[in-house]
């Protein structure tokens, strides 16, 4: 076939400062190191066909401390959310429709929990009290099976 689709998927981290240790609008629970609330996630760009066209499910593998530090998302929103500190990388596996016959792919985010970048960056970042790392990576189905080209076109 020489048909060629191309999904997109952007996999983005946010990270929300937490109230400090003592102030009655931190959440209970969050151990005392913890600086922020994170999320990680896997999306469609906004326009795209319905991410459930093609993704099926997908693996997050956090940082290894975490109680079951495997995540396993099977339906949409594709995102964990957790509380933590500093910075580490996040390993991501695709799982796509089985009527795709396409293998899983993978892809690794860098969780960025602190602030990060120039200074505009840093005081924007101090200002709203959120750190958002963003990536847009288009998957490319080369050889799409009649299946899944039907899916991601018809409309
Ligand atoms: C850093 N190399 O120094 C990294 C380590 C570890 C982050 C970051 C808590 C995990 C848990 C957490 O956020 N650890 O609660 O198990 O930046």
């Amino acid at each position: 076939s020489n048909k060629r689709i191309k999904a997109g998927t952007s996999t983005h981290a946010l990270s929300w400062q937490l109230p400090p240790v003592g102030h009655p609008d931190r959440p209970k629970n969050v151990p005392d190191d913890h600086t922020k609330r994170w999320t990680v996630y896997v999306r469609s760009p906004e326009g795209d066909p319905d991410i459930r066209a093609w993704l099926n499910k997908v693996s997050f593998k956090i940082f290894n401390t975490y109680e079951n530090p495997l995540r396993m998302v099977e339906r949409p929103p594709f995102e964990v959310t957790e509380t933590g500190w500093g910075g580490f990388s996040i390993d991501i596996r695709l799982h796509f429709q089985p009527i795709s016959g396409e293998k899983a792919q993978y892809r690794q985010h860098f969780l960025q929990l602190e602030k990060y970048g120039n200074e505009k960056q840093q005081a924007e970042q101090e200002r709203t009290g959120c750190v958002r790392i963003e990536m847009l990576e288009p998957i490319h189905f080369n050889e799409p099976t009649e299946a899944l080209f039907d899916a991601l076109t018809s409309e």
